[in-house]
């Protein structure tokens, strides 16, 4: 069975009582959920694009690295938009575990948004401070989710991605800094007002997977580990909702970005609680006028 004929369901991939726990806490972590033939091909890939970044000596289009990087020790923070970089990666993200994952949870086929693979180095690997993805790339609706692959076994001393549960719920917070740049995280005195301590930490044996809702509250700590924490994570929405426009990351997605995996759009999209059919994509062909539609000119 391939993705394209027939995307599975909820009740194929994932219990009914793990997709009302993702409803319920904006969250789930399948351990080993990933077997052992796409992890050996995903790092055998990702092996080499280390290797790749030891002739890089700053950050550009394909690597984000850390300033201490050298071609002797290479300390990788990120692979751009692994999808756009090798069709190992691409054939993960389109149709394999994380797609008819995303497509189980979304209840059909599922619109791809972006892709990363953040690497949190080894010893002092970067954190990412506590934050909330939706503000980064506005959609039509709050379907969109990430999923995140562990390429490696991942322990407490990695510092595993860290989720708030049921904050996917609550407020989403001003990502601002105070003088009016992006911060791309929450003001301290917002973080200030969160529990802490019921922050989930997301680790699990290589393979193992983290879905989180766009709009949950995530981040995880500095890296002190001897070892790095590859976690390659991909965004998806529903097919019928779309990115908005010029705010944010929806300007610069790859060539990739609103593929569809596993479905044709039928334009159909839901906006402020109202569905409509909208019209058809005309980025391709260019749209008619409204009096070649109306007229029925070719
Ligand atoms: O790598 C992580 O721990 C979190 C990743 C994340 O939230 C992001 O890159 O937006």
């Amino acid at each position: 069975m391939t993705l394209a004929e027939a995307p599975p369901t909820a009740d194929s991939l994932i219990s009914d009582s793990q997709h009302a726990d993702y409803e319920a806490n904006g969250y789930l972590c399948l351990p080993n959920f990933v077997g052992p033939d796409w992890l050996d091909e995903l790092r055998s890939v990702t092996a080499e694009f280390i290797e790749a970044s030891r002739s890089q000596t700053a950050s550009g289009k394909v690597f984000d690295l850390e300033p201490t990087h050298t071609p002797e020790v290479p300390r990788l923070r990120r692979l751009i938009s692994p999808v756009d970089q090798h069709p190992s990666y691409a054939r993960f993200t389109f149709e394999g575990p994380p797609a008819q994952l995303a497509s189980a949870l979304l209840g059909g086929p599922v619109r791809y948004h972006h892709s990363k693979l953040n690497f949190k180095w080894s010893d002092g690997g970067e954190e990412v401070k506590w934050h909330q993805d939706i503000q980064f790339w506005p959609h039509t609706d709050f379907t969109p989710l990430t999923i995140g692959v562990y390429l490696e076994d991942v322990d407490g001393e990695m510092s595993p991605m860290g989720v708030l549960p049921g904050s996917h719920r609550g407020p989403l917070y001003d990502q601002y800094a105070p003088d009016g740049n992006w911060a791309g995280s929450m003001a301290d005195a917002d973080v200030a007002t969160l529990d802490l301590d019921q922050m989930v930490y997301l680790g699990g044996p290589a393979g193992s997977v983290t879905v989180h809702n766009c709009c949950m509250i995530h981040g995880s700590l500095p890296n002190n580990s001897p070892r790095p924490r590859p976690l390659l994570l991909q965004t998806y929405s529903a097919i019928g909702s779309y990115p908005i426009s010029h705010i944010g990351a929806n300007g610069v997605l790859g060539s990739s970005g609103g593929r569809l995996c596993g479905g044709e759009a039928s334009q159909m999209l839901t906006i402020d609680g109202r569905q409509m059919h909208g019209a058809p994509d005309w980025s391709r062909k260019g749209p008619p006028t409204i009096f070649g539609s109306q007229q029925k000119d070719g």
